[in-house]
């Protein structure tokens, strides 16, 4: 798909689904590099999937976050410059009760930014892949996890089911969550965080 479609897609609907966007050997090189920081994580209690902070546990990370073939991308489909945020872990464990519930990534009056999710494992409705729900980025959604009324009924609510290698792109304020893995598959993705450089508490110049 040319860049002007994905831009498209994702000015319209808040997210893009990229498919095969890792080659073999790259996905190989982010499983054992994602392995290697998940022994050393420290996981908290309410997310024990979540590891957050991998830029931080190897640098390998952090020359990912700032230099991976997601971010040129990003920046092209926010059409900014980036600041770097963070690079994590979402791993749906299996056996679990819970997911995340529906939120939106940005913080406070910080609104302009987005995720790229790269799955490791394949995600379906069963292990608990993504769910978006379009369009909800031109809403001005508060920043909280359990956003009420959002859920797989919601109009616009797409089960994002993909392959491992593939990537999603969403924009910080488009609503998402995950369901729990009720398989017994694993289900890993990591995911890079970039701000757009210029929306430091300046909501008023969003254009998204
Ligand atoms: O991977 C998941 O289960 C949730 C991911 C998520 O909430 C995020 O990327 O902000």
């Amino acid at each position: 798909m040319s860049l002007e479609q994905l831009k498209r897609d994702f000015d319209r609907d808040g997210y893009v689904v990229l498919r095969g966007f890792l080659s073999r050997d790259e996905l190989e090189e982010l499983r054992v590099r994602a392995a290697g920081c998940l022994s050393e994580a420290r996981r908290s209690e309410e997310y024990p999937g979540v590891v957050k902070n991998l830029n931080g546990i190897d640098p390998w990370f952090e020359d990912q976050l700032q230099r991976g073939k997601q971010a040129e991308l990003i920046s092209a489909l926010l059409e900014a410059e980036l600041e770097p945020a963070s690079a994590g872990c979402f791993e749906r464990i299996p056996g679990e009760s819970s997911g995340i519930r529906p939120h939106i990534d940005a913080i406070g009056r910080r609104r302009r930014g987005a995720t790229a999710w790269i799955a490791l494992d394949r995600a379906d409705r069963e292990n608990g892949c993504l769910f978006y729900v379009k369009g909800t980025h031109r809403q001005d959604l508060p920043s909280v996890v359990g956003l009420e009324g959002f859920g797989t009924e919601s109009e616009g609510a797409v089960a994002v089911e993909v392959e491992p290698g593939d990537a999603t792109i969403h924009n910080s304020r488009t609503v998402h969550w995950s369901e729990a893995n009720r398989s017994e598959r694993p289900r890993q993705a990591i995911t890079y965080f970039y701000w757009a450089a210029s929306c430091e508490g300046d909501a008023a110049t969003d254009n998204v």
